[in-house]
Parts: C-alpha cells; structure tokens; sequence
C-alpha cells in the first residue's frame, strides 16, 4: 500500500462544492422542518457555506440555484462570497417550480411553456456571465406518469433542440453539465433517466457539453463506480453531486449509506483521472436534509469525500495490476481492501493541523460560537427553506 504522504499532493488539490439551498430549511414532501439560524437570503447562505471551507479548506465554492437565490446585484453577491474567503460556482437551473411545467419544461409539448423554460436557462447563462461561472447544471423534471400519456420520442427531439439553443449561448470557457435521475417527480419514464441518454445528448452538443453523475439517482445495486469509469474514459463526466441514500433520492450525508461504495467511486475516479491537476470533474454536494444541523452536516459531508479519496489514494497501483495481470483474485481484491480498511482520520487531522486548519473541524465549529451567534442574529424576516 502507498504511504498516507504520497497521498496529499493530490488531496491538497481537492475542491467540493457546497450548494446554496443545503443551508435553508428543508425537509421532505411530509414537511419542512425549521431550523434556528436558517439564512434569511443568499448573502447568509453564502456566509454559512464560507464556515465550512474555514474549517476543512474543502470548500471553496458554492453552487447557486436560480430563481431561490436571485439577487438584485450579482457583482455585490460575488464580492461577498470573497469576503468570506469563498467564491460563486455552478449556476443551477430551475424548471420545476411552476405551474407551465406540470408537464415538463423542456421536452413540453406546448412550445410557449418550452419557450419560457429555455428563457429561464438563458437567463442563467446571464448571470453566469456576472458571475464568473463555469457550469451551467440542468436538471429537468421532465417525464411521463402513465404509458401514452405523451411521445416518448418527440420530446427527445424536442429536448435535443432545446439544449442545442441553450449550448449555442454558451461562452467559450463555460459547460453545460446535464444531470440525469431515474424517476420522480415523474414516475413512468423521465426524459433524462440515465447517464446514456444524457451522454448521447452531449455528444451531439459538443465537447463543453458534459453529465452529471449525482450518486443518488440510480436503481438500487446499479454498479455506480462503473457508470464513473465509463464517462471519465469518454471524456464527459463533468461533475458529481454526492450524496448517499438508502432507498431513493435521499440526498443524506455523503457515505453515511455505504462508505464502501463512497471509496469504490473514488478508486474509479483516481484511476481516471479526476483527481488529477488537469481534471476538469468538479465535485459538488447534493446533500440537503432536514433532521441534521445544517453546517456540521456540510462539514461532515465535505470530510467523509476527503476521506474516501485518501484512502482510494492508498491503492498500490503497480501491486494491483499485477494482480490482475497474474490472474490472482485474492491478491488484487485485498489491495483494494487493504486500502478501504485503512483508517486514515489520524493521519488527515495532523495533515490538517499542519496546514493551519483544525484537526477536527466539527469540534472548532460547536467551539466558534457560530450557530448561536446566528441563530441571535437571524431573527426576524423569512428564513430560507429548500424553494426560497
Ligand atoms: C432533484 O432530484 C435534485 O435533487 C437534483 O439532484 C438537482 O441536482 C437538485 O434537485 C437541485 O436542482
Ligand atoms: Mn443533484
Ligand atoms: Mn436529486
């Protein structure tokens, strides 16, 4: 097995992702439930997010979704988020949240409702521009309840053409990242159910045209790390958006469900690439639940990626291609093993402590006094929930 030092050029080099709406109240289809010191808008969130790369170093950006953080002035929310030693990342789109997309948004077949979702996108791709964003992230709603109810295939043509209008609007240094799930809202078929549908529709796009994989959208037993090794080898795994579940899209704390799958995704990600200084993966949490303090729940997240990445960084390579070479299954499954089974927390809390950081970050945030200086603060006007 490598050494845990061989290990930490490449993870001083690892950035995640916070999304804005993990910091409002949120909750399931049941109810939201309300949370003291929930952020009043997106200056607040910003700020929240920012403790969490203070603390771990993890978390230099934060995903925007649009319109739940609209703001008058993106050039002053930009300048804010530097304050506070993070800046703005993936713009998020939303075509789910009005009564036009009942039937879908992009795929509609009613061309004013198609009309009004691609205007709602392209005014993203604006604030991209004012906001210095990389990543355009869509997720649609889109999808069938009942065999007939529409054509499967008109609305593949029409989604085609709808994305080709938004990519053609598209600057040059920036991507559209199309995200897949399996089903709900829609229950019969979704129009981006999977990472095939997803790649053939970057593909004909074009290269700044890239899927994300976001962990809890999957049948059960789908073989994820396999998905991750296939889009890293065609060149369009754009991004991740980590999350864990046990039965559906639980969006729960990364790796709480199943840590091993966590270190087989990143033993996949390592090998192809996307830990590597020149990889274009961004890492992003999905992870917004409602029974966790909403900070700690960010920074243990943020730390469970780390460690899995660590430990798929142990993976003695040369001894597992041999292995494999030797056709010696016990060998090379142990190499893998060997490296999961390593408890690496010790190690990254001293490598933390060396680099300024706390070596135990949740411990330094229930010590700052954060949560109860906010939840002071933040009396008064509505906090945001998942939705404002
Ligand atoms: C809906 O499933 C979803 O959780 C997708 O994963 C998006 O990434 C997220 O909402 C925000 O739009
Ligand atoms: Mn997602
Ligand atoms: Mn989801």
């Amino acid at each position: 097995m490598r050494a845990f030092s061989q290990t930490t050029e490449d993870l001083a080099r690892q950035e995640i992702e916070l999304p804005s709406w993990a910091f409002g109240n949120s909750g399931t289809r049941f109810k939201v439930f309300t949370q003291r010191g929930i952020p009043r808008d997106p200056f607040e969130k910003i700020a929240d997010a920012a403790q969490v790369h203070r603390l771990t170093g993890l978390a230099p950006s934060v995903a925007l979704h649009i319109p739940w953080d609209l703001v008058d002035d993106f050039d002053k929310l930009g300048e804010h988020a530097r304050d506070n030693g993070v800046r703005l990342g993936t713009i998020n789109t939303n075509t789910f949240q009005d009564d036009d997309y009942m039937f879908g948004s992009l795929c509609h077949v009613d061309q004013r409702v198609r009309a009004k979702a691609i205007s709602h996108v392209l005014g993203c791709v604006d604030i991209m521009d004012a906001t210095g964003s990389r990543d355009l992230k869509i997720w649609l709603p889109d999808g069938l309840n009942y065999p007939g109810q529409a054509d499967l295939r008109d609305r593949q043509e029409r989604l085609a053409d709808a994305l080709g209008q938004i990519y053609a609007r598209l600057a040059a240094h920036q991507r559209l990242v199309l995200e897949y799930k399996l089903f709900e809202p829609a229950f019969y078929a979704t129009d981006v159910p999977d990472w095939g549908t997803a790649y053939v529709h970057c593909l004909a796009l074009g290269e700044r045209a890239v899927v994300c994989l976001d962990t809890g959208h999957h049948a059960p037993h789908t073989n994820i790390e396999f998905i991750v090794m296939q889009l890293l080898r065609l060149g369009r795994l754009g991004a991740f958006d980590f999350n864990s579940r046990f039965y559906a899209d639980d969006d729960l704390i990364v790796g709480a469900a199943d840590p091993f799958q966590l270190f087989r995704i990143m033993t996949e990600v390592v090998r192809g690439g996307g830990c590597d200084e020149s990889s274009e993966v961004t890492f992003m949490l999905d992870q917004c639940h409602n029974i966790e303090a909403k900070i700690p729940g960010q920074i243990r997240s943020v730390l469970n990626v780390q460690e899995m990445t660590a430990r798929a960084l142990l993976v003695d390579r040369a001894a597992l291609a041999e292995a494999e070479r030797a056709g010696d299954v016990l060998a090379a499954n142990a190499v893998l093993m060997d490296a999961f089974y390593t408890d690496v927390r010790a190690d990254l809390a001293a490598w933390r402590e060396s680099r300024g950081l706390p070596a135990d970050p949740l411990a330094a945030f229930r010590a700052s006094g954060y949560a109860e200086r906010v939840a002071a603060e933040r009396v008064g006007g509505t906090q945001a929930g998942w939705g404002a």
